[in-house]
């Protein structure tokens, strides 16, 4: 059974969000007046309640003041599937088969093999969903319309790619890594969410096979009993209850790689993969650079405040963050915030600064986070059909009274 726990944050503004208001007064709660915007939260079995988005097929982002914690516990973790039909995996029949065209011998992996016959590595690494933040783009883009909670840190336990592949053995014709999960659609002809990886993507050191997630097991709704981590590139990739990898020769042409997830070519620094290009589009694979604002709100009231604590997270696609600017007067004067402690360069990297404020009022708070590579974020996020890669920087207004 589903623990519906419900309340709401603000009232309605958009049309779903009036939906949402239609559902929580026939369930008999009263709406609070004079606010804006409905938030439903709701628990999945295991997990606490989170922004519910859609539940069938789930998807659920986390309050960004969970984003407080350098790892987000796994209970808390956002839960994203395409999919309405996700079994629960028994692990005595689960099998990870290896095969396709360009592998010498195929084979078949139960967990215990997969844990044992391999080196185990543990890696920081940010999952971020490529639609986080779809809903603040203006004009409205289609699809889940996240707010900033479609991502999480966590320690990935794992083996890589590369040992599992190599036991297998790569034929020198091999062009991509085709990557499937157990979860399907209601009808037949809904295509199963198959990605596949460049050959040089699915080798890299940091590509993982993981079976733990911040030291337990993967919660079922994260992809129990294994899933792909592929630090520096957005979720879609990190393809959840893996049971099939495919070395090929040609390049995937599935739904999910030839039609979905694709970005406008040399509109976004973010890295290749030729295999799928075509002259005006890519699919999406790197992260760009991004920062969080992690304990203020737009609209928020604090009273006697002579300090404020600033603090956030940044990240991008592997090159490490840099630094960190804060502005208190919407973009006049920047400042330094404090980065803490570095976990690896996949991971978001935690900062904070302590604002001093000489007087009473409105004061517009801006965040923008610079990588080793000298990207940062711009000011307006880059324009794209489907709503991927919103990086601009943040801009809030708090009231000081
Ligand atoms: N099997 C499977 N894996 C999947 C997906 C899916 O729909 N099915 N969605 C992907 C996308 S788009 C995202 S953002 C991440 C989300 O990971 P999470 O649900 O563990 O937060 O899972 C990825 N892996
Ligand atoms: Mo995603």
């Amino acid at each position: 059974m589903v623990d519906r726990r419900h309340f709401i944050k603000k009232s309605a503004g958009s049309l779903a969000a009036l939906g949402g208001l239609a559902l929580l007064q026939r369930s008999g709660l009263t709406v609070a007046t004079g606010a804006e915007e409905a938030t439903l939260m709701d628990a999945l079995p295991g997990k606490e309640a989170l922004i519910k988005k859609t539940f069938r097929p789930p998807n659920y982002e986390t309050p960004i003041n969970y984003f407080d914690a350098p790892f987000t516990p796994n209970n808390r973790f956002f839960v994203r599937y395409h999919h309405a039909v996700i079994p629960d995996v028994n692990i005595n029949e689960w099998r990870l088969r290896i095969g396709g065209d360009a592998i010498h011998t195929p084979m078949e992996l139960n967990l215990e093999q997969l844990r044992k016959d391999f080196k185990q590595v543990e890696i920081a690494a940010l999952c971020l969903c490529s639609g986080n933040r779809r809903g603040l783009f203006q004009p409205h883009v289609p699809g889940v319309q996240w707010g900033s909670g479609a991502m999480g840190n966590a320690l990935w336990r794992g083996v890589r790619l590369k040992d599992v592949l190599a036991r297998a053995g790569i034929d020198k014709s091999a062009l991509e890594v085709s990557l499937a999960g157990a979860d399907s659609g209601v009808l037949p002809t809904t295509p199963n969410f198959v990605k596949s990886l460049p050959l040089t993507k699915a080798l890299d050191e940091n590509t993982l096979i993981a079976f733990e997630m911040n030291g337990e097991p993967l919660p079922h709704w994260n992809g129990f009993p294994a899933r792909l981590v592929i630090p520096g590139w957005t979720a879609t990739y990190w393809i959840k209850h893996l049971n099939a990898l495919n070395v090929i020769s040609k390049p995937f042409d599935g739904f999910w790689m030839k039609s979905a997830y694709r970005i406008p070519k040399d509109r976004f620094p973010s890295g290749q993969f030729s295999s799928q290009e075509t002259e005006t589009a890519m699919p999406i694979t790197e992260m760009v650079v991004n920062s969080l604002i992690t304990n203020l709100e737009d609209g928020q009231t604090l009273s006697n405040s002579k300090s404020i604590e600033i603090k956030g997270v940044a990240w991008d696609s592997g090159n490490g963050i840099a630094r960190v600017e804060i502005s208190t007067d919407g973009g006049s004067n920047w400042q330094q915030a404090t980065l803490k402690q570095d976990y690896g360069r996949f991971s978001w990297r935690q900062w904070q600064l302590d604002f001093e404020p000489k007087h009473p009022g409105a004061y517009r708070i801006m965040a923008r986070a610079t990588s080793h590579s000298g990207e940062s974020q711009g000011l307006e996020p880059i324009p794209n059909p489907s709503g991927y890669h919103h990086n601009a920087v943040q801009n809030i207004t708090i009231q000081l009274v």
